[in-house]
């Protein structure tokens, strides 16, 4: 065994922060909720650690919520996946990962992913190191990387490096375990009678209790559906003049359905995106990936009727609708599963 190998294993074993000069990070088996933690004004303390390793159950496809084609908009490709602790372990994770964020960062347009690159990289963070298996929700990983606090929560990502040394890695633990139960609340259990987010710094109650986990939001009613359709934001309200943010994800059912009129619960990662703040207690959403048309939840159940191959709308027929939806996606590729060596 190399020296540099023994250095690790006396790192992990120890839990000792690597000196500064020290090329080789040091890292901890840690849980979401010492990752996540934060102090009274939400900002996250975890720092024990340069790297981070984080176990638990994958909930969205990250291409159903951000866009990961190469160049696509100001950040180009963009790759988030999130997963949740188990057990006593309540609290969950996003890894990010950003095609031109190092650009953002330095100012250097050449200094980012190319498209090549990118492509390269997303290849190698959706699937298994060891067995190509392709991550899907409901998967158990373990993820080992990086770490970095932005907008009230604390990110695995790659601090914004392009250099291989800040790669994170995911395994798979265990495929198929199934997704969490989504844990059902209502706008009552996110913010106070006069409409302000709940904020509760330990984060046992309020959004930050449920931040980076799957919940299913009761009663409610989407305000403006007007702003209905892929990556947009509709606001829900409750019966009690509560409102909140829903993000809906980029899957195909926000086209191809309309939204549901009356009241309905949603199901989603409850999120939250406060750049830059101070004090990080707002910026609280539901992000939903994809909805199945269903009429009275805002979700996608993932397991639908009919069994007819070519029903590509899911209205048990195979007609011309299902034609003009595929011309229309014809020779489209999903970037980083499409593809790959
Ligand atoms: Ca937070
Ligand atoms: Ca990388
Ligand atoms: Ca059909």
């Amino acid at each position: 065994m190399k020296a540099g190998n023994w250095a690790m294993i006396m790192v992990l074993a120890t839990g000792l922060a690597a000196w500064a000069d020290d090329p080789i990070p040091s890292e901890a088996k840690i849980t979401h909720r010492q990752l996540q933690a934060t102090d009274q004004f939400g900002e996250g303390t975890y720092d024990a650690t340069d790297k981070v390793i984080v176990e638990g159950i994958v909930l969205n496809a990250p291409e159903m919520i951000l866009n990961p084609a190469p160049g696509a908009g100001f950040m180009g490709g963009q790759w988030q996946m999130y997963f949740q602790g188990e057990g006593e372990d309540h609290a969950g994770t996003a890894v990010w990962f950003g095609q031109y964020y190092h650009k953002v960062t330095t100012g250097d347009p050449n200094d980012s992913y190319t498209d090549e690159e990118l492509l390269a990289e997303l290849c190698r963070i959706n699937a298994d190191p060891n067995t190509g298996y392709v991550f899907h929700p409901g998967d158990r990983i373990r993820v080992t990387g990086w770490y970095k606090f932005y907008g009230g929560k604390t990110n695995i990502n790659e601090k914004h490096q392009k250099a291989p040394f800040f790669d994170f890695d995911i395994e798979l633990v265990k495929p198929a375990v199934g997704l969490p139960q989504a844990e059902p609340i209502t706008l009552a259990d996110l913010k106070y009678p006069d409409n302000t987010f709940l904020f509760d710094p330990n984060r046992d109650a309020g959004p930050e209790f449920y931040q980076g986990r799957l919940v299913r939001i009761e009663n409610i009613q989407i305000e403006n559906p007007d702003n209905w359709g892929p990556g947009k934001t509709v606001t829900v309200a409750d019966p009690n003049g509560r409102d909140f943010p829903v993000r809906l994800g980029l899957g195909a059912g926000f086209t191809r359905y309309a939204p549901p009129a009356g009241p309905i619960d949603a199901v989603g990662i409850l999120d939250q995106e406060a750049p830059d703040c101070d004090f990080c207690d707002y910026g609280y959403r539901l992000w939903v990936p994809n909805y199945d048309g269903n009429g009275l939840v805002l979700t996608d159940r993932g397991h639908r009727r009919g069994n007819l191959p070519g029903d590509v709308n899911g209205d048990y027929s195979a007609d011309l609708l299902d034609l003009a939806e595929l011309s229309e996606n014809w020779l489209r590729f999903v970037p980083g599963l499409f593809g790959c060596p």
